[in-house]
């Protein structure tokens, strides 16, 4: 650190100076987080000193925090579920299955997981001491129930179902993992970090969330298709008892007790969830998701002209191109500014249709695409 300090000017220089280096989203077809919307960065800006981690000082965001969640509860089929406003969908997973963990007292606890989960899973089993087992995918990249049935044993503690995978954005079967989590008495986890926010609002109705009975907690991400400000993610439990594995006493703070991961954490990203739910309405989010649907069909009828077919019909704002020639044609595209991403298995061109993408760019896009495979 100098000793001496800079003017306020030349801080900001040095920071506009790092902020050109970082990708602006326009060309961004990889992520799964967005520009906020502008009512999020106002809140986020006004609540940029409360700390949740201690929210008896902030008895007012702490209200904020119990509507987001409710209003949360409300989209996800149970307006009594119960939860709190975490850094993202990690930790959301990470706490879902901890309070599975802390319930189940086995000594070798085992979770099974589609082959499609996020890799925030693989950091659970080396966290939690919790054996991550892989269960195969169906031909749609949904996850196949024998290979659930037949990786379940007397040490399962736990499925995980995802409703929007990460790579193709696949809703697994969740009615049928909760048949069977309720047959074995397991706990069932739904991993909704990006589809909370997509699946409630398209056209098409998937079952997915706590309107199924043997769904005990969910992950769904403000910061993601929520439009929120980064760090918010949402962990919701049907059952409030669910939280108290996770409790821990706080002898020295203004509240009993503290159930979130994190010591210290934002409060600012609970402001910024609230007023952008409380502005866009489901009205709102219906709109957005509408409009990046139509741009995912457009993308994919973009791609068919030029001999390229999706892996599957898009379910959601996800996309799997099964691009010839993967790796040379995401080097040049990168070379035209565009980021993509891929799937691992099989290898495809990933690309996500997020809000800050335009029409104009869409069409951008499609055409260096087909430049690329030319
Ligand atoms: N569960 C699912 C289904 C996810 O897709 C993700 C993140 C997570 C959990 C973990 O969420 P957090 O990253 O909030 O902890 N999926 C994206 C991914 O890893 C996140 C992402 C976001 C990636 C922005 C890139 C990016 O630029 O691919």
């Amino acid at each position: 650190m100098n000793q001496k300090g800079l003017t306020e000017k030349e801080v900001l220089a040095l920071l506009n100076n790092a902020l050109q280096k970082d990708t602006s989203y326009e060309k961004v077809l990889s992520a799964m987080c967005t520009r906020p919307h502008p009512i999020a960065v106002k809140a986020h800006m006004q609540f940029i000193a409360s700390n949740m981690g201690d929210f008896g000082l902030f008895t007012g965001t702490r209200e904020l925090e119990e509507k987001v969640i409710r209003m949360m509860g409300g989209m996800l089929g149970d307006r009594n579920a119960c939860g709190y406003i975490t850094t993202g969908g990690t930790e959301s997973n990470i706490q879902a299955l901890r309070t599975a963990r802390n319930l189940s007292k086995k000594r070798h606890p085992n979770v099974v997981v589609p082959d499609s989960a996020h890799f925030s899973f693989d950091k659970i089993a080396n966290l939690l001491g919790i054996e991550i087992r892989k269960a195969s995918l169906d031909s749609e990249f949904k996850v196949e129930m024998d290979s659930v049935n037949a990786l379940i044993d007397d040490n399962t503690i736990a499925l995980v179902g995802i409703a929007g995978s990460t790579e193709f954005g696949q809703v697994d079967p969740i009615g049928r993992l909760a048949e069977v989590a309720l047959s074995n008495n397991l706990f069932l986890h739904v991993d909704a970090a990006f589809g909370g926010f997509v699946i409630p609002f398209l056209d098409k109705k998937y079952d997915f969330d706590f309107s199924i009975k043997g769904v005990t907690s969910i992950t769904s991400d403000p910061h993601k298709m929520g439009l929120s400000t980064i760090p918010a993610g949402g962990l919701l439990f049907r059952e409030k008892a669910c939280l108290l594995p996770l409790e821990i006493d706080t002898p020295y703070l203004t509240i009993r007790a503290q159930h979130s991961l994190t010591g210290t954490r934002s409060g600012a990203a609970v402001a910024a969830a609230y007023a952008v739910m409380m502005h866009l309405g489901s009205e709102g989010y219906r709109e957005i998701v509408g409009r990046c649907m139509k741009m995912t069909r457009r993308l994919v009828s973009g791609a068919e002209e030029f001999g390229v077919e999706p892996l599957i019909e898009p379910v959601m704002n996800i996309v799997a191109l099964d691009v010839p020639d993967l790796d040379g044609v995401r080097k040049k595209l990168r070379q035209k500014g565009w980021s993509t991403s891929i799937t691992r298995n099989p290898r495809a061109m990933r690309l996500i249709i997020m809000p800050h993408l335009s029409e104009e760019a869409l069409e951008l896009f499609i055409s260096d695409l087909g430049e690329c495979l030319r």
